[in-house]
């Protein structure tokens, strides 16, 4: 009994030990990967790139330790190149044409690289800004990231103590956004060191509004930048210094030899500034809206150099599974093309069409591009213009008059393949909530029609409130496709001053109406100014929540209003969102 007894336990550790080191070994082979977006960062702000009056050191050397492709392209603007990194796919494809009122939504059935991933054996968390779509489905949780710590839509109002999301649970941040991100990384880097991870950092700088800590600002701006140049290339310093933490962390734990190290941006620079000569910023389908850095490391497995290879975001998704060697049958077809063989060395360099469009419209109502390695041919919507871009690169001569071949050839690519794309862009623009799992969903208003008077506090519907709540009887209206019937408790965001409380409110609703009235004054406040630059966004305040009520969603549409009644004085107050709160 006694051997018996001594017996098993060591017989079953042994077990333990045999079949853990070997699934360690199987899973090791895979190497990690770390991908790092920059927001509206051009290809000029690093030092590396010709610029001089900025410090980038930690590119500089991730530069110089990479296969650096110097004719990268991605899309005008943020979500468009979010969407395409992660699928593969053009963004028309994914549901994907713009940036907010839900033209930033990827379609749920989408397949990202996280998912596969995942199904591969990897670990996956995305930090920073999504930009894909802010409900239930299209929540990167939903989009194969088992962990995500970050906002949702295209920018965040601003960049101190933050309100992020962990997972599904809003919370507050504490610190300036890129290094509170950078530390949530970096504590997912570290728990997942023995098993294969995918990383997406994805910093909301430079993009506006424009914060940074006053140390990066003053040191460009007493060098005589100005304000915003200064603000701009401080916000990427710090970004730098941050990459560098996570760099760092990889060699400290001894994993740099098994990681994947991507670095780009996700659109041309936010502002005119230092470019290296190119025409166009962000939104623009010139080489200066579209070209961004891009760096790839991999320690003694991919050699340090640079190619002018055409490479794009849509060869992002191929290309990794390529180099990890997943085996992946994409069932909705892949649009880009898997570099590996490139950027193994093993393949040569070839020629391909790169095309850039804006938005969903026809091409007659938009702008579009098309390049290959020597020409780039532009499409405005009243001209039709040609650029030889190895003797031109800054694009100041149209050829298209003396070389109407190229003209004819490129414009009938780009035109066929318009038309496929658009032929079957279908948008996710309508709400989709009450999914079984869902606890809650929030409605802001950023998403809402808005009638009368109303309106937003920014031209930028993204992170704005309403304001101009001063006339009876003008409403906002959402959306919606409930999946499945539910009750839910609502509360209402929102910010009224003492004398104004008092007005008549609904909130209406398929199955019926509930009369709420703000009684509860809040003195919503702007938060303090730490902005170098005039903001176009709007600005953030304090807010508060009231509970108005229970109601009954009923499946499928549903149009959900609050309507001002009657007003108690010149104005109801703000409005920033709607909560609903699963109660069965
Ligand atoms: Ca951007």
């Amino acid at each position: 009994m006694i051997n018996g007894k001594s017996l098993g336990p060591v017989c079953l550790t042994g077990l333990a030990i045999a079949s853990l080191s070997c699934s360690n070994l199987a899973k090791n082979s895979n190497p990690n990967i770390v991908v790092i977006l920059a927001d509206d960062m051009g290809w000029g702000d690093i030092n590396a790139n010709g610029n001089d009056n900025i410090s980038t050191p930690v590119l500089n050397r991730l530069k110089s330790e990479s296969l650096s492709f110097d004719r990268f392209y991605v899309c005008p603007l943020s979500a468009p190149t979010r969407a395409e990194m992660l699928t593969g796919r053009y963004f028309l494809r994914t549901g994907v044409s713009s940036v907010t009122r839900g033209y930033e939504n990827m379609r749920s059935d989408e397949v990202t690289i996280a998912e596969v991933l995942k199904d591969n054996g990897y670990s996956s968390g995305c930090f920073g800004k999504w930009h894909n779509g802010r409900y239930f489905s299209q929540h990167p949780n939903r989009q194969g990231f088992d962990e995500f710590v970050g906002f949702p839509v295209g920018h965040l109002g601003y960049y101190y103590d933050a309100w992020f999301l962990h997972n599904d649970e809003e919370k507050q941040s504490s610190g300036y956004t890129s290094d509170f991100f950078t530390g949530k990384a970096i504590d997912f880097i570290e728990r997942n060191r023995d098993n294969p991870f995918l990383c997406l950092v994805t910093y909301n700088v430079p993009h506006s509004p424009f914060q940074v800590p006053e140390k990066y600002f003053d040191k460009y701006r007493q060098a005589g930048l100005d304000s915003t140049l200064s603000c701009i290339y401080g916000m990427v310093e710090n970004m730098d210094e941050n990459i560098g933490k996570i760099i760092d962390k990889l060699e400290e734990l001894e994993i740099a030899e098994n990681t994947i190290v991507i670095f780009f941006s996700d659109n041309g620079p936010n502002t005119d500034r230092y470019n290296g000569g190119m025409k166009g910023r962000k939104g623009s389908v010139d080489e200066g809206g579209v070209r961004v850095p891009f760096y790839i490391k991999w320690p003694g497995k991919i050699k340090p150099s640079e190619t002018d290879q055409l490479a794009q975001d849509i060869d992002i998704m191929p290309t990794l599974l390529g180099m990890c060697g997943v085996k992946y049958n994409p069932e909705k077809p892949f649009d880009g093309t898997d570099l590996s063989g490139i950027i193994k060395g093993n393949q040569k360099e070839f020629d391909r069409l790169i095309f850039s469009r804006q938005g969903n419209q026809n091409l007659e109502e938009c702008n579009s591009s098309v390049r290959n390695n020597t020409y780039r041919l532009v499409l405005t919507r009243r001209d039709t213009l040609l650029y030889n871009m190895i003797d031109d690169p800054g694009q100041l001569n149209d050829i298209s008059f003396n070389d109407k071949e190229t003209t004819g050839t490129l414009l009938d690519h780009l035109v066929r393949h318009n038309e496929e794309l658009i032929s079957n862009y279908q948008p996710v623009t309508t709400i989709e909530a009450g999914f079984s799992e869902e606890k809650s969903f929030t409605l802001p208003v950023q998403d809402a029609s808005l009638s009368g008077k109303i309106r937003y506090s920014s031209i930028h519907p993204n992170q704005s409130h309403t304001e101009n709540w001063t006339r009876d009887g003008d409403s906002i209206v959402w959306t919606l496709n409930i999946v499945s019937k539910g009750t839910y408790k609502v509360a209402l965001q929102y910010g009224c001053t003492a004398e104004n409380t008092g007005s008549q409110m609904e909130l209406v609703t398929g199955s019926g109406t509930l009369s709420f009235m703000i009684s509860e004054p809040f003195e919503s406040e702007i938060l303090p100014e730490r902005d170098y630059v005039k903001r176009s966004e709007s600005v953030e305040r304090t807010w508060s929540w009231m509970d108005i009520g229970n109601v009954e969603l009923d499946q499928g549409r549903e149009e959900i209003t609050i309507k001002l009644v009657s007003r108690s004085r010149e104005e109801a107050g703000l409005i920033k969102a709607l909560k609903f709160t699963r109660l069965n």
